[in-house]
C-alpha cells in the first residue's frame, strides 16, 4: 500500500515499481496515458515472477491527502481500510473453508515523505502513528531528484532522529544471523543505513546509449530510476518482492493481525458478559461460525458468570437467614 500526501508520486512509483510490464513495448506515453489524480483507494494486482516462483501481488494505491481543506482525521479512509481486510480475514479463519482464504491483508504501507520540507510534519507524524500498530509501515522521500546528495544525507538524518524522538514505529530491518557471510552482513548493514530509502518515479522510458530506461529527462540531464547512484529504488524493490517479503508477511501475521483478533475477540467476550436483555452499545461481529478457540473462551466467560450468579445468589440468602 502506498500512502502520504497527494502529489508526491505514490501512483507513479507504483508504476515504475510494480508494472513494468506493462509498458515494455512502449516508448514514451502520451498525455492521456499519464497518471491522473487518485481519488480513491484503488487495488491493482500484478503477478510477477521472482526466481521462477510466481507470485500475485496487490497494490493498494490511496488518495493523498493535502487537497482538502481539512486534513484532520486524513489517515481514517486508510486504517479503515486496513482493518476491513483483518475483519474479512478474521471471518474467512472462522469460517468453514479456512483452507482456502484469499490473504489481502496489508503485509506493508510505503509513507511518502515530502522532499521540500525540513523532515516530518506534525500530519506526517499522526499519519504514520495512526498506521504503526496495524501495519509495517516503511516511509520513503519521495522525488529524491529534488535534493542533491547532502541535502538528501541530511533529510535522512533527520527523518532518522525525528522518528526517533517522536515514538514512530516504523518496520525495522530483523537482524541478520551471525553465521552469514561478511559480505552479506555488509549489504545488509548499507541497507539499513540507506533507510529511510529516497526514491524516483517515472512513467517514461527513455534512452541511454542505446538502452532503453526508466528515467526522467531534464534539460541538464537523465536522472535514472534504476541507477543506484541516483536513489534508492532497487533496494526498496528487492526488499518488498525478494529479501523481505516473508518477514513483511509473518509480522503482518504475527503482530499486527494478532493485535486485531485479540481487539476482537475482547470485544466479542465484553459483549457477551453485558446483561444480554440491555441492548449492547457495541455491535456484536456477526460471524458465520466462531472458531474454536472463540467457542471455548465464550464458554469460560459462561462459566465464570454462572460461579458469580450462584455465588451471589448465596450471599443473598445468607443475608436473609441473617435478618431473619
Ligand atoms: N521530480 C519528480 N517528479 C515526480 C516523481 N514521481 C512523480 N512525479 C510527478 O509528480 C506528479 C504527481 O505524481 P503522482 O504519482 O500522481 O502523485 P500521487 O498524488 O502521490 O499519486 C506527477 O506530475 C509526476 O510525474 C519523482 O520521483 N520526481
Ligand atoms: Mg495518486
Amino acid at each position: 500500500m502506498v500512502a502520504g500526501e497527494s502529489g508526491l508520486g505514490k501512483s507513479t512509483l507504483v508504476n515504475s515499481l510494480f508494472l513494468t510490464d506493462l509498458y515494455k513495448d512502449r516508448k514514451l506515453l502520451n498525455a492521456e496515458e499519464r497518471i491522473h489524480q487518485t481519488v480513491e483507494i484503488t487495488k491493482h494486482t500484478v503477478d510477477i515472477e521472482e526466481k521462477g516462483i510466481k507470485l500475485k501481488l496487490t497494490i493498494v494505491d490511496t488518495p493523498g491527502f493535502g487537497d482538502a481543506v481539512n486534513n484532520t482525521e486524513c489517515w481514517k479512509a486508510v486504517t479503515d481500510f486496513i482493518d476491513q481486510q483483518f475483519e474479512q480475514y478474521f471471518r474467512d479463519e472462522s469460517g468453514l473453508n479456512r483452507k482456502n482464504i484469499q490473504d489481502n491483508r496489508v503485509h506493508c504501507c510505503l509513507y511518502f515523505i515530502s522532499p521540500f520540507g525540513h523532515g516530518l510534519r506534525p500530519v506526517d507524524v499522526e499519519f504514520m502513528k495512526a498506521l504503526q500498530d496495524k501495519v509495517n509501515v516503511v516511509p520513503l522521500i519521495s522525488k529524491a531528484d529534488y535534493l542533491t546528495p547532502t541535502e538528501m544525507r541530511k533529510m535522512k538524518d533527520r527523518v532518522r532522529e525525528e522518528i526517533e524522538k517522536f515514538g514512530i514505529k516504523v518496520y525495522q530491518f530483523p537482524d541478520c544471523d551471525s553465521d552469514e557471510d561478511e559480505e552479506f552482513k555488509q549489504q545488509d548493514r548499507e541497507l539499513k543505513e540507506c533507510t529511510p530509502f529516497a526514491v524516483i518515479g517515472s512513467n517514461t522510458v527513455v534512452e541511454i546509449k542505446g538502452q532503453r530506461v526508466r528515467g526522467r529527462l531534464y534539460p541538464w540531464g537523465i536522472v535514472e530510476v534504476e541507477n543506484q547512484s541516483h536513489c534508492d529504488f532497487v533496494k526498496l524493490r528487492n526488499v518488498l518482492i525478494r529479501s523481505h517479503m516473508h518477514d513483511l508477511k509473518d509480522i503482518t501475521c504475527d503482530v499486527h493481525y494478532e493485535n486485531y483478533r485479540a481487539q476482537c475477540i475482547q470485544q466479542m467476550t465484553s459483549n457477551l458478559t453485558q446483561d444480554n436483555r440491555v441492548e449492547s452499545p457495541i455491535p456484536i461481529l456477526p460471524l458465520s461460525t466462531p472458531d474454536v478457540e472463540t467457542e471455548k473462551l465464550i464458554k469460560m466467560k459462561d462459566d465464570e458468570l454462572r460461579r458469580m450468579q450462584e455465588m451471589l445468589q448465596k450471599m443473598q440468602q445468607q443475608m436473609h437467614e441473617q435478618d431473619l
